[in-house]
């Protein structure tokens, strides 16, 4: 009989940081990390959407405290990660989660729309890490999950900023890992493929075009669902994956592996 324990997904007694988990992926990863046991803490930009999202894991049956902060902001994270670590203690586990896309025309866009997502995506990111990580190395482990994307890999027409920030984020990954990965510190990233969230609700409105060739593209042939990134966030958050450092596990239906169906 193998030591093997199913125990190793195990998340009691951890406490996880999910930033942006206020609704879209950002809740689905922190309800399936609750529901592995952890303690979840959030974030989002406004009181209000703190206090909604409350009342919206307080309905899953989930305790998750929240904290207003904007995560571009280094003075406003730092004073966050203190107040969280006396309040609820030190983070054994920090999703980068918050972003934002603006889908426009490269030859469009201004350099200020585009330095805004930079900072959003993967600037916030750093800035949010950097915080967390002293605490983790006092602890003498942590998890670090960057929220990639199939950008990180791909173009397309009119995401410059979002594609530059994705495939930053992916090699920022992996210097997480080679800086921090001696202290026990295991930074991977989750590149979710397409998912039906309020961030790609424009693509799936009746009759976009890019709703079928979405579908057409992927094996799966259909757009993913949140609760399709609920078990590789789990299994990068736990025991499970301590060997497993500087990956991006992609969880896209197969899009990325497929030059898609012939018409
Ligand atoms: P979403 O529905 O737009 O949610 C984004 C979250 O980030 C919101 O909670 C938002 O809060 C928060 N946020 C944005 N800017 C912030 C800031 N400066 N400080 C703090 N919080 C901030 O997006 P989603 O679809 O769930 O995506 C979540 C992550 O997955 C993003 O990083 C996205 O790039 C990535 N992703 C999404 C897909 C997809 O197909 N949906 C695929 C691959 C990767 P507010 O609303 O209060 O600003
Ligand atoms: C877009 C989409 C994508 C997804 C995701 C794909 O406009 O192309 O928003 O960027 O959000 O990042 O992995």
């Amino acid at each position: 009989m193998s030591n093997f324990k199913m125990d190793v997904f195990n998340l009691d007694g951890k406490i996880a940081l999910v930033t942006g988990g206020i609704y879209g992926i950002g809740f689905g990863i922190a309800s399936a990390l609750a529901a592995a046991g952890a303690t979840i803490v959030y974030n989002s930009n406004t009181t209000e959407a703190v206090a909604q999202a409350e009342k919206d894991y307080e309905a899953k049956g989930i305790d998750a405290k929240g904290y207003v902060f904007d995560i571009t902001d280094e003075e406003a994270v730092a004073a966050a990660i203190k107040q969280i670590e006396e309040e609820v203690g030190t983070i054994d586990i920090l999703v980068n989660n918050a972003g934002i896309i603006k889908r426009i025309p490269m030859l469009e866009m201004s350099a200020a729309d585009y330095r805004q997502v930079i900072d959003i995506d993967l600037t916030g990111q750093f800035i949010v890490s950097k915080a967390v990580i002293p605490g983790m190395i006092t602890k003498g482990h942590g998890k670090i999950i960057n929220i990639c994307s199939m950008m990180s890999e791909l173009g397309r027409e009119t995401v410059s900023a979002y594609a530059s920030a994705k495939g930053g984020l992916k090699m920022l990954t992996k210097n997480i890992c080679a800086e921090f990965g001696e202290h026990n510190i295991q930074c991977n990233g989750i590149g979710p493929g397409y998912i039906a969230t309020p961030q790609t609700a424009p693509l799936r409105e009746e009759g976009h075009p890019f709703n079928n060739f979405i579908i057409d593209k992927t094996p799966a042939a259909r757009w993913g669902e949140v609760e399709d990134l609920q078990g590789p966030a789990v299994f990068l958050a736990s025991d499970a994956s301590n060997f497993v450092n500087g990956h991006v596990l992609y969880v896209d239906g197969g899009i990325l592996a497929s030059i898609g169906k012939q018409p």
